[in-house]
């Protein structure tokens, strides 16, 4: 086994066992962390699981800065890690779950990865979204390359009722999870969500990921993520409604 499989299998032991794990450790490039991401995505899918899509990590300015980077980081969502709209999910199935408001956008066609099409072109529709991260890391620390080996945190998502493309710039979010509230705009997201889209075609060109119609992309969180406990979370998007799921 390679030293890349090798730390594809601790990664996916700490989640099936719920177990978290130290930081990798240095000497891992940015190009390794993605193989070390797709090696773990390949042993979901050996499983059975599918790929349902994408998501960018660190696209909001505050948390770029708090980790020092400039590029975001893209993760793999899977059937396995979807839940419907207003769902139950078990909380017992993460190790120390957060989750985070998001906005989804559904692809229309096949998008390889040095295809020159302008992606917002093949976009037909949008949605507000949930995701829940679940570092595999003790105590959600990781470095840049960490994070993107564990598959930028991806655990499981949500996403509402699907809408017709439209301008979502400075649309107000609100998070509502147990007593906790927090408000954001979408502004948060690189300025705008459609500059996430276009972030993702950057990171896919360079880590030769393509994309493919029916996929999902979730854009990156709009507020800080909260722990993901027990009740109901709900996040709402002005202008395209709400989605919700309950922990239990
Ligand atoms: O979806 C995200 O923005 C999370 C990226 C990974 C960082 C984290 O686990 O907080
Ligand atoms: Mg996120």
């Amino acid at each position: 086994m390679s030293t890349l499989e090798a730390l594809a299998e601790r990664l996916d032991v700490a989640q099936l066992s719920r177990t978290a794990i130290p930081s990798l450790g240095d000497g891992l490039g940015i190009g390794d962390a993605y193989a070390v991401q797709s090696a773990v995505l390949a042993r979901r899918t050996a499983r059975g699981e599918r790929l349902t899509g994408v998501k960018l990590g660190f696209t909001s300015k505050a948390k770029m800065a708090q980790m020092g980077v400039s590029e975001v980081i893209l993760g793999r969502l899977t059937d396995a890690m979807r839940s419907d709209d207003g769902a139950d999910v078990v909380l017992s199935r993460f190790i120390h779950p957060r989750i985070e408001p998001e906005i989804a956008f559904r692809l229309s066609r096949d998008i390889e990865s040095d295809d020159p099409t302008d992606i917002e072109s093949c976009v037909d529709a949008v949605a507000p979204a949930l995701e829940i991260i679940d570092s595999r890391y003790r105590d959600f620390r990781f470095t840049h390359v960490d994070v993107v080996a564990d598959n930028t945190s991806a655990a499981g998502y949500v996403i509402g009722a699907w809408h017709p493309v439209q301008d979502l710039t400075n649309r107000a979010v609100r998070l509502l999870s147990g007593r906790t509230e927090l408000v954001g705009s979408t502004a948060a997201i690189l300025g705008a969500p459609v500059r996430a889209l276009h972030a993702l075609r950057g990171v896919c060109r360079d880590h030769r990921i393509p994309l493919r119609a029916g996929q999902i992309v979730l854009a990156g969180a709009v507020t800080a993520a909260v722990p993901f406990t027990r009740g109901v979370t709900t996040c709402d998007v002005a202008g395209l409604g709400m989605v919700t799921v309950r922990g239990v």
